[in-house]
C-alpha cells in the first residue's frame, strides 16, 4: 500500500484506447452506441480516440516527465472476455500485462478500475445491469484481473461512478441503453452495487494484493436556506446523489430513509434479504472520489422526475425552468437541484466550486472515519485550440490550483487523503460530448495524427508536484 502521496492523472479505456476491434476484442455498449445510435449527437466514436492502445509508452514517458508517480486507468472488459462471460481472450490479457509493466517501468503506480462503463454488448443484450447475472459475470471478470495483475497492481477500484453512469443510462437517457425509467434505474443500481460487493468478496481470497475501493462521483449538497423543508431536501439529495453508493460500499447497507421513501412509490422487491450478507461481506477499503461540482438544492415544487443532460456545450441546455429558476434535476417529492444564479458554470453547466473539495473531504471523514480517500478525478472541460503551437490553459491552471489548495487544507487538518488525479492525462473522448470538451494536461490533435502537445497546465502541475515533494 502506497505511503507516498500519489500525484497522477486519470483516463478510461473506451475514452482513449481506440483499437476497438483489434486483437480479439469484443464489442462494448459504447462501440454499438457510437456506431449506430441517432442519440450519438456529436457523430463521433472511440474507434481510434487517442490511440493510447498503440501509444501508451510515449504517453507514460510524458506523464513521468511531468513528475507524476501514479496513473489511473481502466480495463476494457470486452478485451479480456469478449462476450462478457466465458472464453478469455489471451491477447487482451497480454496487452494489459505489457501496459502495466510499462507504467511501472516509468515509475507510475497503477491505479486500476475494473469497470469504467464499457459493458460488453453481449451482456447488454441480456439486460445489462438490470440482469443480476451481469453482477456474477463481473465478479468472474474481476477474479481474472486479480489473478493476472494482482502481483503488479496494489490499488484496485471495482466500479467507476455508479451514480453518474446509471443516472445517465436510466434517468437522463443520454447513455446507452437510453432509458428514462426510475424503476429500471433502481434495479440496475442495486445490481451494480451488488456486483461491486461480489468483486470485493473475490478480492479477499487473494493475498498481498493491496486494497480495493469504489469510485463515487460525490456531490456535496448545499441547500438554498435553513428551513426544515430544505433540510429534508438536502438529506434526500444526499441519499440519492451520494449515500446509496458510499454508504453501501463502506457500511454495507443502503440508506434506510431512502429505501423507505422509494418503497412508498416503487416496487423494491428486488432487494432480497439473502443479499444482505453479500453487501455486508463486500464492503471496501477506500473511497475514490471524483469531484467536479457540488449539488445546490431546494425543496420539491412541481412536476415529474427529470434529469437534464447538457452534451452540446450550450449553457442551460435541457434545464427545466420554473419561475425563472433553472432546475437540472427533479426528484419528485424529495428535492430539486437548481443552478445557483450567483454560481460560475462552464458551458456544459458544470459549476466551478473549489470549496466543495474541502467540504466533501471533511464530510467523508465525519461519515466513515479514517478510511483512505483518493481524489480519483478532478478537472475542467473546455473548448481549446492551440495558438502558435501552444495551449495556454490558464483557466485550467486556476481550477486545479484552487481545488488542490482545498485538498491540502483538508489534509493539513488530518484528513486521510492519499492521492490526487487530474482528469484527464490527455484530451480524450468525452462520451456523448464527443471531442470538443477537452480536459487533458496534454493536448491531442485529433486531426493531425493524434499529436500530443503538453499544455501550460502540464508544466504547472509538474512544478507544483516538485515543490510539494521538496516540502516548499
Ligand atoms: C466522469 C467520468 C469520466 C469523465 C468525466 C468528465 O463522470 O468518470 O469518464 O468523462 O466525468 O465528464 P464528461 O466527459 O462527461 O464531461
Amino acid at each position: 500500500m502506497a505511503k507516498k502521496f500519489l500525484w497522477g492523472t486519470a483516463t478510461a479505456s473506451y475514452q482513449c484506447e481506440g483499437a476497438w476491434n483489434e486483437d480479439g476484442k469484443g464489442l462494448s455498449v459504447w462501440d454499438v452506441f457510437s456506431h449506430e445510435s441517432p442519440l450519438n449527437i456529436n457523430h463521433v466514436t472511440g474507434d481510434v480516440a487517442c490511440d493510447h492502445y498503440h501509444r501508451y509508452e510515449e504517453d507514460f514517458k510524458l506523464l513521468a516527465e511531468g513528475g507524476h508517480n501514479s496513473y489511473r486507468f481502466s480495463i476494457a472488459w470486452p478485451r479480456l472476455i469478449p462476450n462478457g462471460t466465458g472464453e478469455v481472450n489471451r491477447k487482451g490479457v497480454e496487452f494489459y500485462h505489457k501496459f502495466i509493466d510499462s507504467m511501472i517501468a516509468h515509475g507510475l503506480e497503477p491505479n486500476l478500475t475494473l469497470y469504467h462503463w464499457d459493458l460488453p454488448d453481449a451482456l447488454a443484450r441480456k439486460g445489462g445491469w438490470e440482469n443480476k447475472e451481469t453482477a456474477y459475470a463481473f465478479a468472474d471478470f474481476a477474479r481474472l484481473c486479480f489473478k493476472e495483475y494482482g502481483n503488479k497492481v496494489k490499488i484496485w477500484v471495482t466500479i467507476n461512478e455508479p451514480k453518474y453512469s446509471l443516472f445517465s443510462m436510466y434517468a437522463a437517457g443520454n447513455y446507452p441503453p437510453n432509458v428514462q425509467d426510475t424503476q429500471r434505474l433502481m434495479v440496475a443500481a442495486y445490481n451494480t452495487m451488488f456486483a461491486s460487493a461480489l468483486a470485493a468478496i473475490e478480492f479477499r481470497t487473494f493475498k498481498d494484493i493491496g486494497h480495493i475501493g469504489i469510485v463515487a462521483d460525490y456531490d456535496p449538497v448545499y441547500g438554498v436556506d435553513d428551513s426544515e423543508e430544505c433540510k429534508f431536501a438536502v438529506r434526500m439529495a444526499d441519499h440519492v446523489l451520494n449515500g446509496w453508493v458510499t454508504d453501501t460500499a463502506i457500511k454495507g447497507t443502503f440508506p434506510r430513509e431512502l429505501v423507505d421513501t422509494l418503497a412508498q412509490r416503487f416496487d423494491v422487491g428486488f432487494m432480497k434479504d439473502e443479499d444482505k450478507a453479500i453487501f455486508e461481506a463486500g464492503t471496501l477499503d477506500f473511497l475514490g472520489i471524483n469531484y467536479y461540482f457540488r449539488a445546490y438544492v431546494r425543496p420539491y415544487t412541481t412536476g415529474e422526475c427529470m434529469l437534464a443532460a447538457n452534451n452540446t456545450g450550450k449553457s442551460g441546455a435541457n434545464v427545466s425552468e420554473v419561475d425563472g429558476v433553472q432546475r437540472t434535476m427533479v426528484a419528485k417529492g424529495m428535492f430539486e437541484r437548481i443552478k445557483d444564479p450567483e454560481g460560475i458554470y462552464t458551458e456544459w453547466d458544470f459549476e466551478i466550486f473549489p470549496d466543495g473539495m474541502y467540504a466533501l473531504l471533511i464530510e467523508l471523514r465525519d461519515r466513515y472515519g479514517d478510511i483512505p480517500l483518493y481524489i480519483t478525478e478532478n478537472g475542467l472541460g473546455i473548448r481549446e485550440k492551440p495558438v502558435d503551437g501552444r495551449i495556454d490553459d490558464d483557466a485550467r491552471v486556476d481550477f486545479l490550483d484552487q481545488h488542490i489548495q482545498a485538498l491540502l487544507r483538508a489534509r493539513s487538518e488530518g484528513i486521510n487523503v492519499c492521492g490526487y488525479y487530474v482528469w484527464s492525462a490527455f484530451d480524450l473522448y468525452s462520451w456523448v460530448n464527443g471531442y470538443d470538451k477537452r480536459y487533458g494536461l496534454i493536448y491531442v490533435d485529433f486531426d493531425e495524427g493524434n499529436r500530443r502537445i503538453p499544455k501550460k497546465s502540464y508544466y504547472w502541475y509538474k512544478n507544483f508536484i516538485r515543490k510539494f515533494e521538496e516540502g516548499k
